[in-house]
C-alpha cells in the first residue's frame, strides 16, 4: 500500500496541553508519526511518497475563510500580544453571551474559534497543518486515480476539527476535505468510517446536512468522555442529511467482540447507502493501553479490524487521526494496513 507522509508535520511541535488541571508535554507529539513511518518500513507495507501542495482551495471548500486567516495569524498575533506561553484560550462566548461577534484582541478571537483548550497553538502549527491536509490529499487523489488503497499519515489528525473551529489537537479536518474533493472528482457518495475512540465531531458538523457523505463514528459515549457534548446515537443528520449520519457510543471497557459487532452493523449502512469510496479516519487510541482512552483493543486485533474492512470491496484511504501509546502506534497502524492487504 502507498503512503503519503510530510516532514513538515513535525513543524507543529507545542510544548503545552491543558490536561487534567496541569500544562503537559501534548500526547499528540512528533515522534508519533516517527515511530509510525519507523515500523511501515519495517514491515515493508510499500513505497512513501511526500504529497504535492495543494494550496487553500481544498481548505475553504469545507472551512470558513476568517478561520483559516485566523489559523494563518494566530501565533503571531499572540507573540505581539506579548503573551509568554504558547496560545490557549480560556474565554468563550458561553451560553448567554454574544456568539455573533469576533472581537479585535487575539484572545477572544481564540475563544470564538476555539472548541476545548487542551490544544495550544504555537510555532509551526499553521504549516504543520497545511502539510497534514496535503497529506490527506495526496492519498485520495492516488486512490481516485488508481483505485488502490492508500494511507494518509496525517499529523495533526483532523476530525474534530469543524467549519470554524479547532481543538482535540485538530485544526483542518483532513478526513472532510479528501471527502470533498473525492466529491469534487465525480464520485457521488463518499462514506468516512470513524474508528478513532473519540467521536469525530468536526466531520460529523461539516457534513451534517448533506446526503453525499454518510458519516459513521463508532467511539466512546460522549456522556463521560471528550467531545462530551456532540456523538450521542440521537444525532441522525438534518433535512437532506437526515439517515447520513449515524453514532454508535459505546461504554469504556467494550469488548473487541462488542466494537467488531457495531462494525458490521456500520458496514452494512455503507454498503446499503451505495458508497463508493470509503475514507477511514484511523485512529488507533482504541488499543488497550491508549493513555487517554478506554476501549480494549489488542495489536493483534488491528489485523483483524484492517482485514474485515478489506471485504466492504470499496476503494478505501485510510488517514491517521489519533493514536497515543506511541511505543505500539507503529504495530498498531501498521497491522490494520497489512491486515487490509490480506483481506482484499
Ligand atoms: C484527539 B483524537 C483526556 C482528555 C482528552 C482531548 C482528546 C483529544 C483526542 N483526559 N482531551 O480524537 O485522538
Ligand atoms: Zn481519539
Amino acid at each position: 500500500m502507498l503512503t503519503f507522509y510530510s516532514a513538515d508535520s513535525r513543524l507543529r511541535q507545542a510544548r503545552t496541553e491543558l490536561h487534567d488541571g496541569t500544562l503537559v508535554a501534548p500526547f499528540e507529539c512528533p515522534e508519533r508519526v516517527d515511530l509510525v513511518l519507523k515500523q511501515l518500513r519495517l514491515s515493508g507495507l510499500g513505497e512513501i511518497r511526500a504529497p504535492s501542495a495543494y494550496g487553500l482551495a481544498p481548505v475553504l471548500a469545507v472551512h470558513d475563510k476568517d478561520y483559516v486567516t485566523f489559523l494563518a495569524n494566530c501565533w503571531e498575533a499572540w507573540l505581539a500580544a506579548g503573551h509568554e506561553g504558547e496560545a490557549i484560550p480560556n474565554i468563550w462566548p458561553a451560553r448567554r453571551m454574544r456568539g455573533d461577534h469576533i472581537p479585535h484582541a487575539i484572545s477572544g478571537q481564540l475563544g470564538y474559534y476555539a472548541l476545548a483548550a487542551e490544544t495550544s497553538i504555537s510555532a509551526g502549527t499553521f504549516e504543520a497543518a497545511m502539510a497534514s491536509k496535503d497529506v490527506a490529499l495526496g492519498a485520495v487523489e492516488y486512490t481516485l486515480q488508481t483505485g488502490e488503497p492508500s494511507f494518509g499519515l496525517c499529523r495533526p489528525p483532523g476530525h474534530h476539527a469543524a467549519y470554524d473551529q479547532f481543538g482535540g489537537y485538530c485544526f483542518f479536518n483532513n478526513a472532510a476535505i479528501a471527502a470533498q474533493r473525492a466529491l469534487e472528482s465525480g464520485k457521488r457518495r463518499v462514506a468516512i468510517l470513524d474508528v478513532d475512540f473519540h467521536h469525530g465531531n468536526g466531520t460529523q458538523q461539516i457534513f451534517y446536512r448533506r446526503d453525499d457523505v454518510l458519516f459513521i463514528s463508532l467511539h466512546g459515549d460522549p456522556e463521560v468522555t471528550f467531545p462530551y457534548y456532540l456523538g450521542y446515537a440521537d444525532e441522525g443528520g438534518e433535512g437532506k442529511g437526515e439517515g447520513f449520519n449515524i453514532n454508535y457510543p459505546l461504554p469504556h471497557g467494550t469488548s473487541v467482540a462488542t466494537w467488531m459487532a457495531t462494525l458490521e452493523q456500520a458496514l452494512a449502512k455503507i454498503q446499503a447507502a451505495g458508497c463508493e469510496l470509503l475514507i477511514v479516519s484511523l485512529g488507533v487510541d482504541i488499543f488497550e493501553n491508549d493513555p487517554i482512552s478506554a476501549f480494549t483493543f489488542t495489536s493483534e486485533d488491528f489485523t483483524n479490524l484492517g482485514q474485515r474492512l478489506a471485504q466492504a470491496g470499496l476503494p478505501s484511504v485510510f488517514l491517521m487521526e489519533g493514536g497515543y501509546a506511541v511505543d505500539e502506534i507503529g504495530v498498531n497502524v501498521s497491522n490494520v494496513l497489512h491486515g487490509f492487504e490480506q483481506g482484499v
